[in-house]
């Protein structure tokens, strides 16, 4: 008895050693991208996106990640993934509405109001929906990652109430809502590609920018910027972005694998960016930066202030596209 079975074994190890390893992966680079440096919680999300392939690939496939936009900005990145000359970005939504203009649902100011919300929709129905979207115009989306809620910064003065924001020059990302929103709010607002803000910062062409926190510190703002404001208007996601032309040369199980990573990823980067949040903002003070909480009843001021944004832009998003995401919301809400 027991030598049949050490035969059997024996067997089923001489099969396993005799077919190649990991055959069905091959040796392949991944050249990934992102504006933020790699102590923001995406170097998280990127370790463990890591350590999935080498576990399941044998070390065959390989990330190799470029951080603080050393490779190019968001826009070019994405730009470089659909001509099928990178695989791989990490990418805020929010510049790429000139390539899927669906995505300005998430440009509007104070759509969602927690992480939780963000989390509903973003791995819903309406996240499918973007999905389908970005597959069209030559990007498969891994996952949403998370950037968070954005939070105003500026040199001049400090920010609280809805009246404050006048005067103040304030770098938006390139996109249209952002721009409506800030100039509604009564700011000089100024597009700008992300690699270009600290520079800008310093040497005061500009007064101001709008990220989260961790982002804010992850990218040294606050060593050019004095006056922070808990404004939270808006919570614009990360996309995890293959190149579609690049997807399509890949076998089906190196696809899983990836696709499993970028989920595993999510779950680290999601929990780590959400732990430091408020670590930031603690550290962003110590740092010597002047917190000004914006009141419930403040923001609601802002948002009214902001509400002909929507009306403006819904029609170039597309109603399909605000409806997908409010159903999601509605649900999330419990409604
Ligand atoms: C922005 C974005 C950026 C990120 C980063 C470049 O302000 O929020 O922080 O997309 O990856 O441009």
């Amino acid at each position: 008895m027991f030598k049949r079975r050490t035969l059997v074994a024996f067997a089923a190890t001489a099969v396993l050693a005799a077919a190649p390893a990991f055959a069905q992966f091959k040796e392949r680079t991944i050249k990934f991208t992102n504006g933020v440096n790699e102590d923001h919680p995406v170097g998280v999300g990127v370790k463990k996106m890591q350590e999935v392939l080498n576990a399941k690939t044998g070390g065959k496939m390989k990330i190799q990640a470029f951080w603080g936009g050393a490779a190019g900005g968001d826009l070019q990145a994405t730009q470089a993934l659909r001509a099928g000359t990178q695989e791989m970005v990490c990418t805020s939504s929010s510049p790429l509405v000139g390539i899927v203009k669906e995505l300005g649902v998430f440009d509007l100011p104070f759509l969602f109001a927690s992480e939780k919300e963000a989390d509903a929709v973003l791995d819903g129905e309406a996240g499918k929906y973007f999905n389908k979207k970005l597959e069209d115009a030559g990007l498969v989306n891994l996952a949403y990652w998370e950037n968070g809620f954005r939070n105003l910064t500026n040199s001049k003065k400090p920010v609280a109430k809805a009246e404050d924001f006048e005067g103040i020059k304030v770098r938006v990302m390139q996109n249209n809502i952002f721009l409506d929103t800030f100039k509604t709010l009564g700011t000089n607002a100024v597009p700008m590609s992300f690699g270009e803000v600290f520079t800008a910062l310093e040497t005061r062409t500009i007064d101001g920018q709008e990220n989260p926190f961790v982002t804010i510190e992850t990218s040294k703002f606050n060593e050019v910027q004095k006056y922070l404001s808990v404004t939270r208007h808006a919570y614009t996601p990360f996309l995890v972005l293959y190149s579609k032309k690049l997807w399509d040369g890949l076998s089906p199980q190196e696809q899983a694998v990836l696709r499993e990573a970028a989920a595993e990823g999510q779950k680290v980067q999601r929990q780590a960016n959400r732990q430091l949040n408020e670590k930031s903002l603690a550290s962003l003070k110590t740092k010597g930066m002047q917190v000004n909480e914006v009141s419930p009843a403040e923001q609601k001021r802002m948002f009214e202030k902001v509400k002909p944004v929507y009306d403006k832009n819904v029609p170039t998003i597309g109603t399909e596209a605000v409806n997908v995401v409010m159903d999601g919301l509605k649900k999330a809400r419990g409604g």
